[in-house]
């Protein structure tokens, strides 16, 4: 099965204004054909801005969180139906720093997976295991748990706009990336876990992209896999140069 790459820019909680829209506009410059799938992550507050300079080129935008709920007195939270709205293609859901940091829990997690996907957004879904994990063998039971917990409940249809992150908790932002064949060994288990809660069209169809201190360096290597599907990329996409050179190296 061919799979189209996928590689996605999460700007995390950087940039003024102004540097979100050069860094957009930059990208947008840069990536002139849809060979790879290209998406940029900016903070909230700049997603209409960047959306702005995006337009008219292949590069989409995506949001770094969504709430769970559609709309009412949630103070603080952001609908999928907003970001759309603002132009927003995907939404970022269970990344590590949420899951660790904020505290969000699998089930939350799932009940957004939900929400986005029914309100028509399409879903960057993040999972990875901890050092202490891996240090005790546990990361298969991670994944496994996290993918069944996340995806509970979804149509096929609905499974067809997700995109699935593999991101080691001790990879992210740490400078210490997995090598090529970690990677693979673990966006394999994942899609054999695929395969078997949800059968093999779904297996063969979701892109499952790496991410945890990509740079233009290593991802030729980690791209040279067959189940390694794109890349999401924290601190390297904060330069246009460095974010530019992995979409190439991905293509
Ligand atoms: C992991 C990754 C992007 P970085 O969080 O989601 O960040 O590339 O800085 O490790």
């Amino acid at each position: 099965p061919t799979r189209k790459k996928f590689v996605a820019g999460n700007w995390k909680m950087n940039t003024t204004l102004a540097e979100a829209k050069a860094l957009g506009a930059a990208v947008a410059k840069g990536v002139t054909d849809d060979r790879v799938t290209v998406a940029v992550f900016p903070p909230y507050p700049w997603l209409t801005a960047v959306g702005e300079v995006l337009k008219g080129s292949p590069v989409a935008l995506g949001a770094q969180d969504v709430s769970s709920e559609k709309k009412g007195a949630f103070t603080g939270e952001v609908s999928p139906a907003m970001l759309l709205e603002t132009g927003c293609k995907y939404a970022l859901i269970g990344h590590s720093e949420r899951r660790h940091i904020i505290g969000e829990s699998e089930t939350f997690i799932n009940h957004k997976v939900h929400t986005a996907l029914e309100e028509g957004l399409s879903v960057v879904l993040c999972m990875g295991e901890t050092l202490a994990e891996r240090e005790r063998g546990l990361q298969e039971r991670v994944f496994q748990r996290q993918v069944y917990a996340a995806c509970a409940g979804l149509t096929d249809e609905q499974f067809g706009r997700i995109v699935i992150a593999y991101e080691p908790v001790w990879a992210i932002g740490t400078g210490k990336v997995a090598t090529p064949e970690q990677a693979q060994e673990a966006h394999a288990f994942v899609r054999s876990k695929l395969r078997q809660l949800y059968g093999d069209k779904i297996a063969d169809s979701t892109p499952i992209v790496y991410g945890g201190s990509v740079t233009p360096d290593n991802t030729v290597g980690l791209m040279s896999q067959p189940d390694v599907d794109g890349a999401l990329v924290g601190g390297a996409s904060l330069k246009a140069d460095s974010f530019l050179a992995i979409v190439k190296a991905a293509g």
